[in-house]
């Protein structure tokens, strides 16, 4: 472990990105009687959105603004030296062209077919010399076969092979994955066997690969790396590496209502307590419905980078 998360230990300073079909409804959804419920990434879930308007609101999903040579730039300005994605949160939604079902960018949006932002964050981040890497959920609230039992193995052979597809078409250098919790699944409990499964078998599909501990258990043996949320530990999580990952406002998806930002230099404090202790930080940008970076969470990394270059970090 110590080899392999030697490049990661060195960056300290990544941006998380969480960006799919939730982002279409900026955090709102209007029920039928006109009252308004708000969430972000969770919304469909938190917000009881019935399956079909869900959908209905994904097939008019089009992020034709989403740049992504513009946020690679950020993010290296920033000071950031890796990147991690959404490419599928507890929604199901595939956020590249998955051969798998079509319930993904391409096949289920009003998105340009001809376009795929992880191939254009791929190539923007290699130019950059920036590292990508995908958050991948395990919870899967579409996919019919997941909360069955009896189905969930075959839920479990599509994950794999679309975690094979990852790997495969973009090579990542670290896979980040969640939902592993036991929620909605009460007989096939996502078990410290599975997790193991899962990480040797995406280890056998490119030996590097970084891995998060949310792939098991979240116990020093699961993945490479703890996965500390919106907090700053006082130091070593039980001796494992770790990397705090933290909202820039409330939410992690976009939500056109949230405009409690925090101030740059509580980001620049949270950095510099994370890397004096040893770990990473992984601040996140929400894109909205058009694939646009909101203009504060901007300001706030190039206030970040700023305050880097001036003592001589950048
Ligand atoms: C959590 C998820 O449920 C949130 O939506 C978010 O992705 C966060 C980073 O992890 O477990």
């Amino acid at each position: 472990t110590a080899e392999r998360t030697s490049w990661w230990r060195q960056d300290r300073f990544g941006m998380f990105i969480h960006f799919g079909a939730y982002s279409q409804l900026e955090g709102e959804y209007t029920r039928p009687d006109g009252s308004v419920c708000r969430d972000a990434e969770w919304i469909m879930r938190e917000c009881a959105v019935p399956k079909e308007e869900y959908e209905k609101q994904a097939a008019r999903f089009d992020p034709s603004a989403f740049d992504a040579e513009a946020v690679v730039r950020a993010a290296k300005d920033a000071g950031q030296r890796y990147i991690v994605i959404t490419s599928k949160h507890h929604d199901g939604y595939a956020m590249w062209p998955t051969k798998v079902n079509s319930w993904n960018l391409r096949d289920h949006s009003a998105f340009d077919e001809h376009r795929d932002i992880m191939r254009e964050l791929k190539t923007a981040a290699d130019k950059a010399g920036i590292k990508l890497g995908f958050y991948y959920s395990i919870w899967d609230w579409h996919d019919p076969d997941f909360a069955d039992p009896d189905t969930f193995p075959r839920y479990k052979k599509r994950m794999y092979a679309q975690l094979k597809e990852l790997v495969d078409e973009y090579d990542p250098a670290l896979l980040w994955f969640d939902g592993e919790w036991d929620a909605d699944n009460p007989v096939n409990r996502w078990s410290a066997r599975d997790g193991a499964e899962l990480e040797s078998y995406v280890k056998s599909l490119k030996p590097g690969l970084l891995v998060n501990n949310r792939v098991g258990k979240r116990r020093v043996v699961d993945g490479d790396f703890g996965t500390p949320e919106q907090e700053i530990p006082d130091g070593p999580v039980d001796g494992q590496p770790w990397e705090s990952c933290m909202t820039l406002n409330g939410h992690w998806g976009y939500a056109r209502y949230d405009h409690d930002w925090k101030p740059a230099a509580e980001l620049v404090r949270n950095l510099l307590a994370s890397a004096g202790r040893s770990g990473n930080y992984l601040p996140n940008i929400g894109p909205d419905s058009k694939g646009r970076v909101p203009a504060e969470s901007l300001r706030r990394l190039r206030d970040v980078g700023s305050w880097m270059r001036a003592h001589g970090q950048g």
